[in-house]
């Protein structure tokens, strides 16, 4: 899979984008990620990439000529991935990220994400862009955290890249419920303890025990998801 991200601050990435599972990834050969300066793309001999909106108000808006400069350059190669490329525009008024949208996006090829900023973005941007994608109500400053948060995410969802597949299927959300708790040794911690069916051998017991702890948990925390769920 092919990311490309185009964004004003390029510099925030590579110690994200450089470590972890995500390093693996790209060094693995399951992800390719090319992050690009905005900047590298104006015509405007101060490397302008901003300006006033129009009809007055404050802040900045990003102009869309280096924007479709940028956007037209990454998706030159795009008959590479047989043309099934997604424009991202990350901004807060878009759709949510959530692991459906996830899991869709990591069965696409080319995924070029723009990472909006300022006051906001000029319109026009609007016929390069196949999706907006939010990551939560609440505004950030930029859309570079977004955009790596997505990365993150979807990476999860590329074959291979996480170790089993158990892994993705088994956590939150997947099904439905928020995951039940997990503990390691030692069995007794300052006077802390892992419950007693942990330690029992007794495999039946254990998954019982589990799933009820997810669904209280699920009940007692999110119990939008409880109404989410499918019957
Ligand atoms: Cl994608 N961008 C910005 N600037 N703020 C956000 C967001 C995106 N998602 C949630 N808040």
């Amino acid at each position: 899979m092919q990311i490309d991200i185009i964004t004003i601050f390029p510099e925030m990435f590579a110690p994200v984008l450089g470590a972890s599972l995500i390093k693996r990834a790209v060094q693995a050969g399951l992800l390719r990620i090319r992050v690009h300066d905005l900047r590298d793309y104006t015509s405007d001999p101060h490397r302008k990439v901003d300006d006033r909106p129009y009809g007055g108000g404050p802040g900045m808006v990003l102009m869309p000529q280096p924007i479709f400069a940028a956007v037209e350059d990454v998706r030159r190669d795009c008959s590479a991935h047989a043309g099934r490329c997604e424009v991202v525009l990350m901004t807060p008024q878009g759709e949510s990220l959530s692991t459906p949208l996830a899991q869709q996006l990591a069965i696409t090829p080319h995924l070029v994400l723009l990472c909006g900023h300022y006051e906001g973005i000029d319109e026009r941007v609007k016929v390069l862009v196949t999706r907006s994608v939010s990551i939560g109500d609440y505004v950030l400053t930029g859309g570079e955290l977004p955009a790596m948060v997505l990365v993150d995410c979807v990476a999860r969802y590329v074959p291979g890249v996480i170790g089993h597949a158990q892994a993705t299927e088994e956590e939150s959300f997947a099904e439905g419920w928020l995951e039940y708790p997990q503990y390691t040794r030692p069995a007794s911690f300052r006077e802390l303890e892992v419950p007693e069916v942990l330690l029992s051998g007794d495999h039946g017991r254990i998954a019982q025990w589990r799933k009820w702890q997810a669904m209280s948990r699920t009940l007692a925390q999110r119990p939008d998801l409880m109404r989410q769920r499918q019957p």
